[in-house]
């Protein structure tokens, strides 16, 4: 497939023979679990409706048929941006077994995003809900169309469709599966990418992150046997779907994989979670930092029986110790970490893992295949054990290079494979890595990850801007939120609130990557060789806020 870079042949091969890539199709494991679990409940969405395996398997093979009805070819590719609501499970199934290539697409994603992603992807197909609050997903679609001439196929979900866009609800209730038959799906080829997934991108642009079905299915199989699910598990699910961690990082597909259910959440709010868990007897809560912090300190928290709750698994940014320590004397649960990547890296605490691993690392690869080193980001020599350095990693679940972007890979890897993930890490005696920082210029905003350079130019196409710096600002609650420095020229003004409205309306990026907080200076500081010194504005904001909160 043009523009996905294989694993070589030796290292295919050793997977292979050592039983991690099966050889089997995403789709095919699914429909193992939903025959072998076939009466048992599947889903729990929070409006109220319920899925077994078997109905899940039934939906899902049914719009896969309307898919490839209607044109859906194998290997074409599906922009998927529905919220968490079933819809969302089933569409994302129907098009795997439909043969098509879902692009996860966070709800959040405005017409910059998603028609950027039509593009680089030639995407065929896209499925969209049709408003929440006040977006039209719709109108978005048909203004990405008149830039990606292939998107020609529009699924609707939660309203009427827009005149030539068809309607998932109701090809959902249409049963061509009488008609039509469903051993005639496609299948394909399962060392070519069955997903893909985005990335936060450290870059101007974001990226596709290709995951084979091989990759994929071992990556949820492995996880959810290391996590010790089973049929008695309970997972909520109150990020978004489409994120790899609520998918694969068992998420999903993994709880699935070992007969329990899924609780589906369409707030991340903890009071949500919280009345989810009493409700259903939630055993495990999949949740960044940030929502856990929002359920330790809900004042309303002992109105709640959680006593179900056995386990918090928690990543996407750094779980501080001060929290850690809270979880089990305030919630009555444990709490597992993961350090997870979309490229594939996962490293994991295991259930079993004394508190000083527990609380105090963010865990060891997945994998016995899995490999990684500690690296000194200016030579590439390794650290020594226990220094600083960045974290790089090579596997049977982790990718070999970004989708149609050859020449960030030739930065963004080594020559030798390794996914250079710009995270810095230090190795603990245990043989755990500790998050330390990162190198790569990002903001992690509650676990969501934006690219500085992304939205720098963005700020950068304003009329008034003449040079400007995006950096990460400590929070609370979110650990990180964004603040720009911008340079104007002579004689302009600016306020936040029209920067940001010239975000949304002219730029049309996600709102989560508005910067939160303007800061206007003469001109920006430079290092020696004479880069913008984001360091020194880290320090200066950081600086600033603390003497504004004391
Ligand atoms: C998950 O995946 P992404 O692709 O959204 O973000 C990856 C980055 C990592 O490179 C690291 O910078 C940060 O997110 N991160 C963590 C972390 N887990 C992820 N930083 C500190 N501590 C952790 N535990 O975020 C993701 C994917 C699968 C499972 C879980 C999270």
């Amino acid at each position: 497939m043009e523009g996905f870079i294989p694993w070589p042949d030796e290292f295919a091969r050793e997977y292979r023979e050592k039983g991690y890539w099966l050889d089997k199709t995403i789709s095919e494991v699914m429909d193992e679990c939903f025959e072998r679990y076939a009466t048992r409940t599947a889903l729990i969405a929070d409006d109220g409706r319920i899925f077994t395996y078997s109905e899940l398997g039934r939906l899902s093979t049914r719009l896969a048929l309307h898919l490839n009805a209607l044109g859906l070819k194998t290997y074409d590719r599906l922009l998927l941006q529905i919220p968490n609501v079933p819809e969302v499970l089933i569409t994302y199934l129907a098009t795997l077994k439909a043969g098509g290539i879902p692009i996860m697409a966070l709800s959040a994603y405005r017409d910059s995003e998603m028609g950027y992603f039509a593009k680089l992807a030639k995407a065929r197909a896209m499925a969209v809900t049709s408003t929440i609050r006040d977006f039209n997903y719709q109108e978005m679609v048909g203004r990405i169309q008149t830039e990606a001439p292939d998107l020609n196929m529009v699924f609707v979900t939660g309203g009427e469709p827009n005149p030539g866009y068809h309607s998932i609800d109701r090809l959902l209730q249409d049963p061509i599966e009488k008609s039509v038959d469903s051993s005639n799906l496609p299948r394909p080829d399962p060392d070519l990418p069955g997903v893909l997934l985005l990335s936060g991108g450290t870059t101007g642009v974001p990226k596709l992150i290709p995951r084979t079905q091989n990759d994929y299915v071992y990556n949820f199989l492995c996880n959810a046997q290391l996590c010790n699910l089973g049929e008695e598990t309970v997972l909520l699910i109150a990020i978004p779907q489409e994120h790899n961690f609520a998918i694969a990082c068992p998420g999903f597909m993994g709880v699935i994989s070992r007969g329990g259910r899924e609780v589906l959440s369409s707030s991340p709010a903890p009071k949500a979670a919280m009345e989810l868990i009493q409700r259903h007897g939630v055993t495990h809560w999949v949740a960044v930092p940030a929502m856990i912090l929002g359920m330790l300190n809900h004042p309303k928290r002992q109105e709640y029986d959680l006593s179900s709750l056995e386990v918090i698994l928690t990543g996407g940014s750094k779980l501080n110790p001060e929290v850690a320590l809270r979880i089990r004397p305030e919630l009555g649960c444990e709490v597992q970490q993961v350090l997870g990547m979309a490229e594939g890296p996962l490293f994991w605490i295991r259930p079993d893992d004394p508190d000083e691993i527990r609380l105090y690392t963010q865990g060891r690869p997945q994998s016995p295949a899995d490999e990684f080193k500690i690296v000194d980001p200016s030579g590439g020599e390794e650290v020594a054990p226990g220094e600083v350095g960045e974290l790089w990693c090579r596997g049977p679940h982790t990718i070999r290079g970004y989708y149609c972007a050859p020449e960030h890979n030739t930065k963004a890897f080594a020559d030798d494979g390794f996914y250079k993930s710009g995270d810095l890490v230090r190795l603990h005696p245990s043989g755990n890595v500790v998050v330390e920082g990162r190198i790569k210029d990002t903001i992690n905003r509650g676990g969501e990850k934006i690219s500085a350079e992304e939205v720098e130019n963005h700020i950068l196409a304003h009329p008034d801007v003449d040079n400007c710096a995006y950096v990460a600002m400590p929070d609370p609650i979110l650990g990180e939120k964004a603040c720009v420095f911008v340079v104007l020229l002579k004689g302009k003004e600016m306020l936040l609130e029209s920067l940001n409205g010239f975000l949304i309306n002219e730029q049309k990026i996600a709102r989560f990557k508005l910067p939160e907080r303007l800061e206007l200076v003469d001109s920006l500081p430079l290092t020696p060789v004479g880069k913008i010194n984001k360091k020194e504005l880290r320090s200066v904001i950081a600086e600033r806020l603390e003497k504004e909160g004391g």
